[in-house]
């Protein structure tokens, strides 16, 4: 059994560096490089509390604000695989988010697109909605708020995609995802990490890398090692677990860590991630996990929840996440409840998943060559820990 301590600080790890140049700002003093660090560092060793607080306190302007959804969800929208849209419905996709990165951001949270809007959801509340108990129940909305944002704002007719990410778990580099004109271009290939080809190869985000806000492309530093972590024993290990308490944290971090490092760069940036478009098509694959793990044991699954409402802990003290917890969406759609989420055929969201076809052949999981890999690579994390060991014996880390 994780404890649940140990659990926490696992899911507070999803932090990556990143090669990309910054800029040192006044923020960057204030909080210090919060995309330094890595998979090993504590919640203690990152931005203080007040600090944090400072961000997260800006006040949206609600003026650009959709209204709240209303009526009964009748027709559910499909939400299905990149790899099984055809071309024609990845061109509308990719058209409508073009659409989102050109219009004005209504939000008035310093992004200058609507796009950046969403971003900025994100990173104002990086540390809210990370590591705890509101991470699934919060991206849920976020992705619900892209989609929403696609459809009404960009006349997209389609639902959200997502990336069918344990059929291609251990090679995402060959994932026609990344496909130049019918996806989302390929790796980092330019000055600083840069994407340089597909349609968002010219985008300027204007908010990240991680709390700072600077004019910057996309970058990527695609990590096929990484992108095991999305295979389907991993996914199904998460599913066999029986509560929220113990089903969040896993999601979190096997395949939610393992798609995020795996395209690396804005992706592994635990604060400003949204900058690349792929992160709405990771989180509608995890979103997808969590559906699947609900629809096992619904009655009971669709009131589960569990763990607290953030991360690192308040100077007054943690607090639990429950079903009236308040998800704040900044202005950029309507506020909800954990509970207005909890269902994706409720009141507020209305929409499922339709199931990978997986028609190219594609393999669920990987062959044994993979698993062999895995296991060599495993022997060496393990004599590298220990080597580390006997460097720090003097470490009282409690990892
Ligand atoms: C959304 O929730 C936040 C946090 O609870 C709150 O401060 C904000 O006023 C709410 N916004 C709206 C429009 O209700
Ligand atoms: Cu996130």
């Amino acid at each position: 059994m994780v404890s649940v301590r140990s659990a926490l600080a696992l899911a507070v790890a999803f932090l990556a560096s990143t090669s990309a140049a910054r800029p040192h700002g006044l923020l960057e003093e204030l909080l210090g490089d919060v995309t330094a660090g890595a998979p090993h560092s504590h919640p203690q060793d990152g931005p203080s509390w007040d600090a944090l607080m400072k961000i997260a306190n800006v006040q949206p302007s609600l003026e650009g604000m959709l209204p709240a959804k209303t009526g009964p969800c009748v027709e559910k929208l499909q939400r299905r695989a990149w790899s099984d849209l055809s071309k024609s419905e990845k061109k509308e996709y990719i058209d409508a988010e073009l659409c989102l990165m050109k219009l004005p951001q209504k939000t008035n949270l310093g992004g200058k697109t609507r796009y950046d809007d969403l971003v900025k959801s994100h990173q104002l509340q990086a540390f809210l909605v990370h590591g705890d108990g509101l991470f699934l129940p919060f991206h849920r909305l976020q992705m619900h708020a892209h989609e929403r944002a696609l459809r009404e704002e960009c006349g997209y007719t389609g639902a959200q995609p997502y990336w069918d990410e344990e059929g291609e778990a251990g090679h995402f580099s060959t994932s026609e995802i990344f496909d130049e004109v019918y996806g989302f271009g390929g790796d980092g290939t330019g000055t600083g990490g840069c994407i340089e080809t597909g349609p968002f190869k010219d985008y300027t985000l204007s908010t990240g890398l991680g709390y700072l806000n600077y004019d910057h492309c996309i970058i990527r530093k695609i990590n096929d090692r990484e992108s095991r972590l999305t295979a389907k024993k991993y996914v199904d290990a998460c599913l066999a677990l029986p509560t929220f308490a113990e089903a969040w944290p896993c999601i979190g971090r096997n395949p939610h860590n393992g798609g995020h490092r795996a395209v690396g760069g804005e992706m592994a940036n635990p604060i400003s991630s949204p900058g690349d478009p792929l992160f709405y098509l990771h989180h509608t694959f995890l979103d997808r996990v969590w559906w699947r793990w609900q629809a096992l044991d619904k009655e009971n699954r669709i009131k589960d929840i569990a763990g607290y409402t953030s991360n690192p802990e308040p100077p007054t003290g943690y607090v639990d996440a429950k079903l009236n917890t308040v998800l704040n969406m900044y202005g950029v759609t309507p506020n909800a409840t954990v509970a207005d989420v909890m269902d994706i055929g409720g009141d507020l969201l209305c929409h499922e998943y339709v199931d990978p076809q997986r028609k190219g052949g594609k393999k669920e999981s990987w062959g044994k060559k993979e698993e062999k890999e895995e296991k060599e690579d495993e022997k060496e994390e393990k004599e590298d820990e220990k080597d580390k060991k006997d460097e720090e014996t003097d470490d009282e880390d409690e990892e």
